[in-house]
Formats: C-alpha cells, sequence, structure tokens
C-alpha cells in the first residue's frame, strides 16, 4: 500500500468506526438518546420567540447536540441504558470526555429550558416559590432585576439559572454548556443566552430578549415543581 494511503486510512478509521455505529444504532432504533419533545407548538411562543428562531434552535442546534452525542457514546457503557442525567454527572470535569459533556450538558439544558417556558408565561410565582423569592432576593420584581443583571453580564455563550441550594435561592451563570447539575444545585429556571437563542428575533438586544422571558414566557409553575 502506499504510504500517503495508509495514512489517509490511518486518519479515516476512526472516523468511519464511529460513524458505522452511530448509523448501526441508529438503523436498528436502539439510538441511545433522543431528542425530547418541545412542549408546546414551535409558533407559540410568538411575538416573544418567533418560530424561525424556535424551529432552528430546536430542530438543527438542540437536534445536533442529541446527534453528536449518540455518535460519541456509541460504543461506550453510556449507549447501554445511562439517563442523560447520568451522562452529564459521569463525564464533568474529566479532560478526556469533554465533548461528551459538552453534547449531553447541552442537550439537558435545552430540555430543561423549553421547560421553563409557555405560551402566555411570566405573571407572578405562588405559593412556597413566591415565599422563597421573596426571602432570597427581596421580592420578585427585585429577582427579575437581578436575573436581568445576571444574563447581560453573563460573557460570551453560556446560561442564567434560577437555582435552589439548601434553604435559599440564587441566580448562577454558567459559560458554554456547564450546568448547576454538575454543581450541587437544583435547577428551578433557565435563560439561554447563547446568540443562537436569540439573535434573529432581538440581534444584539440580549436585554430585551431575556426581559421578554421573565415578563411573558417564563413558566413559574414548572419552577414551583423542581423545588426540593
Ligand atoms: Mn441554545
Amino acid at each position: 500500500m502506499q504510504p500517503f494511503l495508509r495514512s489517509a486510512l490511518c486518519i479515516l478509521a476512526p472516523w468511519a468506526g464511529m460513524l458505522a455505529a452511530a448509523e448501526a444504532a441508529e438503523s436498528a432504533g436502539t439510538a441511545a438518546f433522543t431528542l425530547s419533545a418541545l412542549p408546546y407548538a414551535q409558533e407559540a411562543l410568538e411575538p416573544y420567540i418567533s418560530a424561525r428562531t424556535m424551529g432552528f434552535h430546536y430542530t438543527k442546534h438542540h437536534q445536533a447536540y442529541v446527534d453528536n452525542l449518540n455518535k460519541l457514546v456509541a460504543g461506550t457503557p453510556w449507549a447501554n441504558g445511562s439517563t442523560l442525567e447520568q451522562v452529564v454527572r459521569e463525564s464533568a470535569g474529566k479532560a478526556d470526555q469533554g465533548p461528551v459533556f459538552n453534547n449531553a450538558a447541552q442537550s439537558w439544558n435545552h430540555g430543561f429550558f423549553w421547560k421553563s417556558m409557555k405560551p402566555g408565561g411570566g405573571g407572578q410565582p405562588e405559593g412556597r416559590l413566591l415565599e422563597a423569592i421573596n426571602k432570597s432576593f427581596g421580592g420578585v420584581e427585585k429577582f427579575k432585576e437581578a436575573f436581568l443583571t445576571a444574563a447581560v453580564a453573563q460573557f460570551g455563550s453560556g446560561w442564567v439559572w434560577l437555582v435552589q441550594e439548601g434553604d435559599s435561592l440564587n441566580i448562577v451563570k454558567t459559560s458554554n454548556a456547564d450546568t448547576p447539575l454538575v454543581h450541587g444545585q437544583n435547577a428551578l429556571l433557565t435563560c439561554d443566552v447563547w446568540e443562537h437563542a436569540y439573535y434573529l428575533d432581538y440581534q444584539n438586544r440580549r436585554k430585551d430578549f431575556v426581559k421578554a422571558f421573565l415578563d411573558h414566557l417564563v413558566n413559574w409553575e414548572f419552577a414551583a415543581s423542581q423545588l426540593k
């Protein structure tokens, strides 16, 4: 065999193996992870998030994280019945599992983000969640201001979260795929502040997007259901 052919095959062989495994898994209907269902129609959050943004975000970005994850875990123990949450936790902080963590965490974060919103959302939290927000932030309006400030302050791509830590609620920012799931925090709500989440509708106006999220989309019942 020509040396150049041999080296080309050496480069291609691992890819070919990975792709073949992923294709085999898909064709057998055993892809380990599937795109979580969107809890509403793609146009349901208009005019605050357009159907166009939602279409790209859900069927391209979120789908790509799930597809990449399936390719990466094909042939590993993670492909045999691990939950998405297990993959996120078990790959976190492992230098050689960066791509698995990034794609697993982004798959989980997006599923959580869709549930953090609903058509006709916004308004006021109630009951135990309202009490906890009042106690931790001094009121719902103060919470919203702090959430908005954190969203604008997140440098580059990432997420803003309302989390529960022990008895108190906090707002945290994470970069890229990072998630409270691996920091001992119980997530209640999140807003995606990667540019792909808002650029078609708001261009560089991230603050307007997050304000619309808080005033018109946030699903307080979902957040309350996550309280421990
Ligand atoms: Mn996103």
